[in-house]
């Protein structure tokens, strides 16, 4: 139903304009049957994990896909993250956005390594490169950027930096996979690139990462750490944990991938859709990917401006969740504000990430969302944000908390 007055909205006792829950993050699923033969021979097969041979197949099909001479694949990225950087020996500090998932930063903390906070770029929201230059000190080892949304960071400025004071590099592909840079594939830049296939990324393996990388020494040292430093029965070479990605995951991954192109189909409908709705309309500014560059389009970002739209973006999100819409503030507040980080420099300001963070909102993509379903978003957006000075007097505590939804 069309939203004409604000009794309308579900927000003030309307009928919420969807039944069902609108997730972002749904997963997109390949050919169920090929994924079930799959599944039947890997039990038939009695291999379940351990570098089996739908591993070793998912592996040789996303180092052809990017073009990179090694991949090895993971229980997630998070756990990815942590073998390259132990295997590259970062020690110390390492330079990394805060306007990222906790993963980035985390990864770093949890081995003992310093993660120190970087901003953005207010227009690309990536990582700002000459901020980077003033952070390096001498216990500075390496630089961990994101290509966030998918958008490749300034790949060029940070190898250079990195080539330049001896530093490592290592880029979170997370959001990535099948994005490409200067029409050269992600997944084949810095010393080793990490992608994640959770089952929120569009190419999914329930859980999973890999590490992929052009170096040969460093495919070896981390294909060895992923399996506790096994390099035979018996044969313990290094130290290592256990980030093996099992057989059902792969599985998942190569159903997915023999789907990718109609999941890019379906998320560039959708972006295209999104982006007619919502062009130049006040107080709202979409995300744009490259044309020219391969792109996944997975995520529709949304900046709320509220001195525009008279309405901040805590509002419409609470307004959007009325509505069964879970549209989601990622990554609200910044890895700097939130724990552990915030109580060990609370007086560390990065103001684009903190003005982004108060204004970027996630809508739902993927293969579950249909064009019929954005225009109805879209119009609510809208018909909030023209109202926005009446539905403001409205919600009287606009900083109230957002409610957690039923799963
Ligand atoms: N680096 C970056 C830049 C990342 O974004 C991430 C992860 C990582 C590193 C680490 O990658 P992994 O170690 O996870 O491979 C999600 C994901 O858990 C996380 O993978 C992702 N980034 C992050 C941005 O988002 P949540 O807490 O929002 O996820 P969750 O599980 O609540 O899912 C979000 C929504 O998706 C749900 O509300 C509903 C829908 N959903 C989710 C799952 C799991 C489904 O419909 N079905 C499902 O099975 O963090």
């Amino acid at each position: 139903m069309k939203k004409e007055k604000l009794d309308d909205l579900a927000i003030f006792g309307g009928t919420p304009a969807f039944r069902e829950k609108l997730h972002v993050g749904r997963p997109n699923l390949g050919n169920r049957e090929r994924f079930l033969e799959r599944v039947n021979q890997i039990l038939d097969g009695r291999w379940l994990t351990n570098n089996g041979p739908f591993v070793q197949e998912f592996e040789r099909r996303i180092a052809d896909t990017v073009g990179a001479k090694h991949c090895i694949a993971t229980c997630n990225a998070t756990i990815a993250l942590g073998i390259t950087i132990r295997a590259l020996g970062v020690r110390g500090e390492a330079i990394v956005p805060s306007f990222t998932a906790i993963a980035t930063p985390h990864s770093l903390d949890w081995l003992g390594v310093r993660p120190v906070f970087c901003d953005i770029e207010r227009r690309t929201h990536n990582m700002d490169a000459s901020h980077v230059e003033e952070l390096i000190t001498p216990y500075t080892t390496a630089i961990a950027a994101v290509h966030l949304w998918g958008r490749p960071c300034a790949i060029d400025e940070l190898s250079d930096i990195a080539r330049r004071r001896k530093l490592k590099l290592i880029f979170d592909a997370s959001h990535a996979f099948g994005c490409s840079y200067r029409t050269r594939m992600i997944g084949t830049f810095g010393n080793a690139e990490i992608f994640s296939f959770h089952a929120t990324k569009y190419l999914n393996s329930f859980e999973g990462g890999a590490i992929v990388t052009n170096d040969d020494d460093l495919a070896v040292r981390v294909r060895l750490m992923r399996n506790y430093g096994f390099a035979g029965y018996d044969d313990v070479v290094s130290t290592g944990t256990n980030g093996k990605m099992t057989e059902v995951a792969a599985a998942m991954g190569l159903t997915s991938l023999e789907s990718i192109g109609e999941f890019i189909d379906v998320n560039y409908r959708n972006y295209v859709r999104y982006k007619l709705n919502l062009a130049d309309f006040p107080g709202i500014s979409m995300l744009s990917y490259d044309e020219n560059e391969k792109c996944n389009y997975q995520y529709i970002i949304l900046e709320i401006d509220d001195s525009a739209s008279k309405i901040n973006r805590n509002q419409i999100q609470n307004i959007l969740w009325a509505e069964n819409v879970l549209a989601r503030r990622y990554f609200y507040p910044g890895c700097h504000r939130m724990a552990p980080y915030r109580s060990r420099q609370p007086a560390l300001r990065l103001p684009h990430t903190e003005e982004l963070a108060n204004q970027v909102l996630n809508l739902p993509n993927g293969t579950t969302v249909d064009v019929e379903s954005i225009d109805v978003i879209c119009n609510i957006l809208k018909f909030a944000i023209a109202r926005g000075d009446e539905i403001n007097h409205r919600i009287k505590d606009s900083s109230r908390s957002v409610p957690i939804p039923d799963r």
